[in-house]
């Protein structure tokens, strides 16, 4: 049965990395997402155009690792707070070139309409904390088997 919970997950527009992209399909999928890949080099418009197709998503995650996250990432908020004012939507991954650098960047992705950023070392762990709180939030916990949250 599919997960009432869509996922919709992309990159930037310049960055060709894609394993960051299964690998977090996957993390999802196994916390009860079901998730829509967009793929690597993801335009804004395709964003976008998703994101307007499917209306019922729960969450937007944008990956990136190239460095080019930060100035295409606050491009990509930018263009999608004007239409998508509530959508929740996270980035992470490798943002700048230099970890200083992509703490000191980290207020402004916020500030431009990011509900969080993850980049540290222990990004999946905090991701893993923002999505208990979320799915708290929404009053749709179900716990697992394990010490994870499923979405359901
Ligand atoms: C494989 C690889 C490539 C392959 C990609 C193949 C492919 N189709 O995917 C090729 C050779 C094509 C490539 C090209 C380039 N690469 Co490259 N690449 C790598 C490499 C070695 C591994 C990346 C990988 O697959 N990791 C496995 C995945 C599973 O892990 P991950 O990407 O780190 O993602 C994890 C976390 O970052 C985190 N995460 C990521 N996103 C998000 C999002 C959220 C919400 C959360 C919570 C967590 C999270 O969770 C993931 C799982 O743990 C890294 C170095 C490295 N060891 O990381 C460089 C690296 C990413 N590449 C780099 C660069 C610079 C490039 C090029 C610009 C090189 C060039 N001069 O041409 C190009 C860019 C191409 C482009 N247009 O984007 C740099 C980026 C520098 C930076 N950000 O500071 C890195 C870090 C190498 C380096 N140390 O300099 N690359």
């Amino acid at each position: 049965m599919k997960s009432q919970h869509l996922c919709l997950l992309a990159t930037v527009e310049s960055d060709s990395h894609m394993w960051n992209l299964v690998y977090l399909q996957l993390w999802l999928g196994e916390r009860g997402l079901e998730v829509k890949n967009l793929g690597s080099c993801t335009l804004v418009q395709a964003v976008l155009d998703a994101v307007d197709q499917h209306r019922h998503a729960h969450l937007l995650v944008i990956s990136s690792v190239n460095g080019h996250g930060y100035s295409q990432g606050l491009a990509l908020i930018r263009a999608l707070r004007q239409q998508h004012p509530h959508l929740h939507v996270v980035i992470g991954g490798k943002l700048t070139t230099s970890e200083a650098q992509t703490r000191a960047v980290r207020e402004e992705l916020l500030a431009a309409g990011y509900d969080a950023v993850f980049t540290e070392a222990d990004a999946l762990d905090a991701f893993q904390r923002h999505l208990d709180d979320l799915a708290q939030a929404r009053h749709s916990l179900v716990l697992g088997t394990g010490d994870v949250t499923h979405w359901t």
